[in-house]
């Protein structure tokens, strides 16, 4: 058993029943040209976390657990993409329609795929997901069960849309949840920094923060149990 020294109090997981979970760290929302700047955002602000995401990943892999991407994408038809999604707003462009690094959110497009420097390893799972939350019409949940995984920390992009939407999905199915504070970002700051606290006030309402570090420093082997 592992234990981090979290916030509100502390987060006991076993490497065999916990996955980490790595959300939407797709070119379409971390570079030009994509969904994300399609929406106005200032997208390089999110590329702060990749080092702390690979040097995450990379600890998290060398224990030999479970590790999950999800991509926000939909079918080429958009047949899984709701009118109330698709037309909400004036964004520069919609979902489907043409940018430079293909139709934006997707599947199969350019800008739809997992930047290079996160790529999933093989065996890794890689979930694509219409919604916001990782569990809505993905079949996620039955999966997780089928392997018995009962703890989740999430990372990724972005804190208070598909972090925060999968984490309280998560949360509403009985998983124990954490959210790695340096390995998330944000397009508004102060939508991140209220996010954290909104999930982990009243007890742990939605679950936990910690930071990456407390995370690695457990994972290293004389922590081992
Ligand atoms: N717009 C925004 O902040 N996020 C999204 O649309 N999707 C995800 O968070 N992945």
């Amino acid at each position: 058993m592992k234990t981090i020294a979290a916030t509100p109090f502390d987060y006991l997981f076993d490497l065999e029943h916990a996955a980490l979970v790595v959300i939407d760290m797709q070119r379409d929302f971390v570079e030009e040209g994509g969904f994300g700047a399609a929406l106005g955002n200032d997208v390089l602000r999110l590329q702060a976390i990749i080092p702390t995401l690979q040097q995450l990943l990379a600890a998290w892999r060398t224990a030999g657990a479970l590790v999950i991407h999800t991509r926000e994408c939909h079918r080429p038809d958009l047949a899984d993409c709701p009118p109330a999604k698709r037309l909400r707003g004036t964004p520069a462009l919609r979902i489907g329609d043409a940018g430079p690094m293909g139709r934006l959110l997707v599947a199969g497009e350019p800008g739809a795929d997992i930047i290079e420097a996160l790529s999933p390893m093989t065996g890794e799972w890689v979930i694509d997901k219409p919604g916001k939350g990782a569990f809505h019409a993905t079949g996620l949940h039955e999966r997780l069960q089928a392997r018995g995984i009962t703890h989740l920390i999430f990372t990724g992009v972005t804190t208070e849309v598909c972090v925060q939407s999968s984490m309280r999905e998560a949360n509403d199915r009985g998983y124990e949840c954490l959210v790695v504070e340096d390995a998330t970002e944000s397009y508004f700051p102060e939508f991140k920094a209220a996010t954290l606290s909104m999930l982990t006030a009243q007890g742990a309402i939605i679950g936990w923060s910690a930071p990456s570090r407390l995370l690695i420093d457990s994972l290293k082997p004389a922590s081992a149990s």
